[in-house]
C-alpha cells in the first residue's frame, strides 16, 4: 500500500528535527518537494483515487504542502541565524593545558619513611582500617578500662568494632599468620575523635615491629638513630625519655633535636632544643602470648610515628588541617 500523506508528512519532519545545516534542509525540501518528491508524487497520484475521494485528498495534500515548505524555511532561516562555530570560539587563542596532578605531601613522606626501612631490612604490610576490638585493643594489652577505648576517643562502628587507632593491628594481624623472625612497618590511616590545630580526625601513622633471637632495646636504638638520620641528617641527634604504652616494656618517648633551633629553643619547640617524634618500647610479654609466641625464646622492639608531624616538621607547617583542605595552591608547592 502506498503511504498516506499522514506518514509522508511524519516522516519530512523527523528528518527535519535530525538536519543539522541548511545543506541537509535543502536536500530533504527536494526529495520531499522537488520533481520527483514524495509529496509531489503523492499530489500526482490523487486523479487515480476514485472520484468522491479526490476533493478532500488533494486539500488535506496541499495543506502538508504548504506546512512542509514553511517548515523548511523556518529551518533554514534559524540555521542563518545562529552564530557559526568560528564566532562562538577563537580557535587562534593557545589550548589550555591539563595541569597534571602529584602525589599528596602525606604520602610523599609515608613512601619515604617505608623507603629508609625497606633499605634496613623491613617489609612493608597494610590491614584494614574498620578493626575488631581484638586487633586494635584486646591483643595489644589494653585494659577493659582503658581511656583510648572511651567513646570520646575512638570511632566504634558497633561494640565489637572500631575505626582502628593506630596500625599495630597490621603487626598483630601478621604475628598471628607467621612465625618469628618478623620485620615490617605498617604505614596508614588511623581515626580519633579529636580536632584542633594539632589534631585531626584521621591522620597517618607508621609503625614497625622487630621481632627475633636476642633483640634489645640496643637494636631499638640503632634502627631509630639510622631512620631520624636519613629522614632529617646526621647531625639530627635523639633522646630516649621513659614512658608508658600497654603493648611495651620498656617504653620511651624520642625526641629529636630541635631541627628549627638546633637546640637553642624556639617557638615549634615551646624553647625545649627537643622534639617529641616517636614513641617506642620492647614489645610486651601479653602481646607475645596473644599471637602464640614463645616469651621465653624471642623478643622484640616497636615503634609508633605520626606522619603529618613528620612532614610539618620537615617542610615548616604550623596548622596540620592544611595537608587535609585540598586547597592545590597549598598542595602544590610540595
Ligand atoms: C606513638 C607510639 C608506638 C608501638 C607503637 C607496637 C605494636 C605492636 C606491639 C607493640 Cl604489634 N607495640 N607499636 C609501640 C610503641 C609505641 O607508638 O606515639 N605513636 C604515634
Amino acid at each position: 500500500m502506498e503511504p498516506s500523506i499522514e506518514q509522508i508528512r511524519e516522516d519530512a519532519l523527523a528528518e527535519l528535527d535530525a538536519a543539522a545545516d541548511p545543506e541537509t534542509v535543502n536536500a530533504l525540501s527536494i526529495r520531499y518537494l522537488g520533481r520527483k518528491g514524495r509529496v509531489t508524487l503523492f499530489l500526482r497520484n490523487i486523479s487515480s483515487l476514485p472520484p468522491e475521494e479526490r476533493p478532500a485528498a488533494g486539500k488535506k495534500a496541499n495543506q502538508v504542502k504548504k506546512a512542509l515548505e514553511q517548515a523548511f524555511a523556518d529551518a533554514v532561516e534559524a540555521m542563518a541565524a545562529a552564530p557559526s562555530v568560528e564566532d562562538r570560539i577563537d580557535v587562534s587563542l593557545p589550548g589550555r593545558n591539563p595541569r597534571p596532578g602529584h602525589v599528596h605531601p602525606i604520602t610523599q613522606i609515608t613512601n619515604r619513611i617505608c623507603e629508609i626501612f625497606l633499605r634496613l631490612g623491613f617489609d612493608v604490610a597494610e590491614g584494614p582500617e574498620v578493626e575488631k576490638d581484638w586487633y586494635n585493643f584486646e591483643a595489644l594489652n589494653f585494659p577493659k578500662d582503658h581511656p583510648a577505648r572511651d567513646m570520646q576517643d575512638t570511632f566504634f562502628v558497633s561494640e565489637d568494632i572500631v575505626l582502628r587507632t593506630h596500625t599495630s593491628p597490621i603487626q598483630v594481624r601478621i604475628m598471628e599468620k607467621q612465625p618469628p623472625p618478623v620485620r615490617v612497618v605498617a604505614p596508614g590511616k588511623v581515626f580519633r575523635c579529636d580536632s584542633d590545630l594539632t589534631h585531626t580526625p584521621m591522620f597517618h601513622q607508621v609503625e614497625g615491629l622487630l621481632v627475633d633471637d636476642r633483640i634489645t632495646f640496643g637494636d631499638l636504638k640503632g634502627v631509630l638513630t639510622t631512620f631520624v638520620h636519613e629522614m632529617f641528617d646526621e647531625k639530627t641527634s635523639l633522646r630516649f625519655r621513659p614512658s608508658f604504652f600497654p603493648f611495651t616494656e620498656p617504653s620511651a618517648e624520642v625526641d629529636i633535636l630541635c631541627v628549627i633551633c638546633r637546640g637553642e629553643g624556639c617557638r615549634v619547640c615551646s624553647q625545649t632544643g627537643w622534639l617529641e617524634v616517636l614513641g617506642a618500647g620492647m614489645v610486651h610479654p601479653a602481646v607475645f602470648e596473644n599471637v602464640g609466641y614463645d616469651t621465653e625464646r624471642i623478643s622484640g622492639f616497636a615503634f609508633g610515628m605520626g606522619v603529618e608531624r613528620i612532614a610539618m616538621l620537615k617542610y615548616g607547617i604550623d596548622d596540620i588541617r592544611r595537608f587535609f583542605d585540598n586547597d592545590i595552591r597549598f598542595l602544590g608547592q610540595f
